[in-house]
């Protein structure tokens, strides 16, 4: 077991990308389908996504950024045989095949948790940050990150030294995999070796009806060789095939952990008695706190609606306990929100602050603030080691700002979807965001040629 003092956990969060749209493309994500075909307003999206990352910036924590995708994805268009200009591509595609179409077009990158499983060097036999690419295969529009976020992982962490950059598993059933949406860690603190639990919806041998079950027991086990976590402090649960058909799609709808606690619905796992059995046996640094939040207080339709457990979970410097950032929908929602309270309230309480953030463009297609940052723990060293224009200070956010008001639009109806000038529009505004993120100049396809 390490422990590295300098060690702290640093959120990326994935820009709100210029096409964000309601296409309602994710079968078993209840936001999706309830708002699909409705008008998206792409500029208060990214606005939102960057306030988010500054109030958090505020309260203390290092802030990092990802950038978004090329969309619409024309090479892959190409690929399908369209062809002549990149809005002539457009603008068939969009007629010809409304459902390549759509996923060409996704903005769902933005959702970072599900860009990569990371595991601290602290957790790794080889002393590295291992992180391995997801290759989310389940949705079509989602299966077409997996390369560009490698590119972009490599471009932070490019030091070979001390980090390792896995590719995504191969794209099929078997091996499934939706990346940190499905995996917690537990640790006495950020640079102490942890327990990695990998949260799984079916085994690759299963039929399920029902809503997908996006992460399969195989590709958890992969991921576990791959990062050469150790078994005795590795753990894999199953998520609750009714949490699975209430609309949890990811485990990070039901469930959240941070150092010593998990923040769970009473209805998340298969087997919470054996999860905390293991948690308990594999830990011996620190005494694990599992808050349950019981059916009768919250339901399912309600954890999913509001996004209580889509919080993220941190501690802010010095302070004693941990603080739960919430969307506001938990908030509106009177049982959440009178559980909120009531938790925080505990004396001696392991979550004992709340704050309320706004991210409601992304909350209706179903990303809370957790869906939209990837928890990178860096050590002092590995943070100096990686690329430093990616982590967020206020003349970036400056930039980053100015750069959306300039360049998205305010609204997006689904008659706008087809209008070919949103090719060159897109990409002129990525263009520019590779001269503000470290990104270079053949960063995208279109740059490329
Ligand atoms: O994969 N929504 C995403 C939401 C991802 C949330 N991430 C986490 N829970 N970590 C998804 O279902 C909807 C796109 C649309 O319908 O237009 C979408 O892809």
């Amino acid at each position: 077991m390490t422990t590295d003092a300098t060690a702290e956990e640093i959120n990326f969060d994935g820009i709100v990308g210029p096409t964000h749209n309601y296409a309602g493309l994710s079968v078993g994500n209840l936001a999706s389908a309830r708002n699909a075909n409705t008008i998206a307003r792409p500029r208060d999206a990214a606005l939102q996504g960057l306030a988010k990352m500054q109030r958090l910036r505020a309260l203390g924590l290092a802030q990092g950024v990802l950038p978004p995708h090329e969309r619409p994805n024309i090479a892959w268009l190409r690929s399908l045989g369209f062809s002549g200009s990149d809005g002539q591509v457009w603008e068939k595609a969009w007629k010809s095949e409304p459902t390549i179409g759509r996923a060409a077009l996704a903005s769902s990158a933005m959702w970072a948790a599900n860009a990569a499983t990371i595991s601290p060097s602290a957790d790794c036999a080889d002393g590295r940050l291992h992180a391995s690419v997801a290759n989310l295969q389940t949705m079509l529009h989602r299966i077409l990150e997996a390369e560009q976020t490698e590119r972009t992982l490599r471009r932070l962490m490019p030091d070979e030294a001390r980090f390792a950059v896995h590719p995504a598993l191969m794209p099929h059933s078997v091996l499934s995999d939706e990346g940190a949406a499905n995996h917690m860690r537990m640790a006495a603190n950020p640079g102490a070796t942890g327990v990695e639990i990998f949260v799984y919806g079916r085994t690759a041998a299963e039929i399920r009806t029902g809503f997908p079950a996006r992460q399969t027991l195989e590709a958890c086990h992969a991921l576990a060789r791959r990062h050469e976590l150790d078994p005795a402090r590795t753990i894999f649960a199953r998520q609750a095939s009714e949490a699975i058909d209430a609309g949890a799609f990811h485990n990070d709808v039901v469930g959240v952990a941070h150092e010593h606690v998990l923040f769970h619905h009473q209805d998340a796992f298969a087997d919470k008695a054996a999860l905390y059995a293991q948690v308990r046996s594999a830990v011996k640094d620190f005494a694990p706190v599992f808050i349950e939040v019981p059916r009768a207080r919250v339901g399912l339709d309600d954890a999913v609606t509001s996004y209580l457990f889509n919080s993220q979970l941190l501690r802010l410097p010095g302070a004693r306990a941990l603080t739960l950032i919430a969307p506001t929908e938990v908030r509106e929602n009177n049982k959440t929100a009178a559980f909120v309270a009531e938790m925080i309230a505990q004396p001696n309480a392991a979550i004992g602050q709340v704050e309320y953030v706004e991210v409601r463009e992304s909350m209706r297609n179903g990303g809370g603030p957790a869906c939209l940052r990837l928890r990178i723990v860096m050590t002092a060293r590995e943070r100096a080691a990686a690329a430093q224009g990616f982590f967020l200070d206020d003349a970036l956010a400056g930039r980053l700002g100015a750069w959306i008001k300039t360049h998205y639009r305010e609204e997006l109806a689904p008659a706008d979807l087809a209008d070919p000038a949103l090719v060159a529009e897109t990409q002129t505004a990525l263009d520019e965001l590779t001269r503000i993120l470290p990104l270079g100049g053949d960063f995208y396809p279109f740059q490329r040629g």
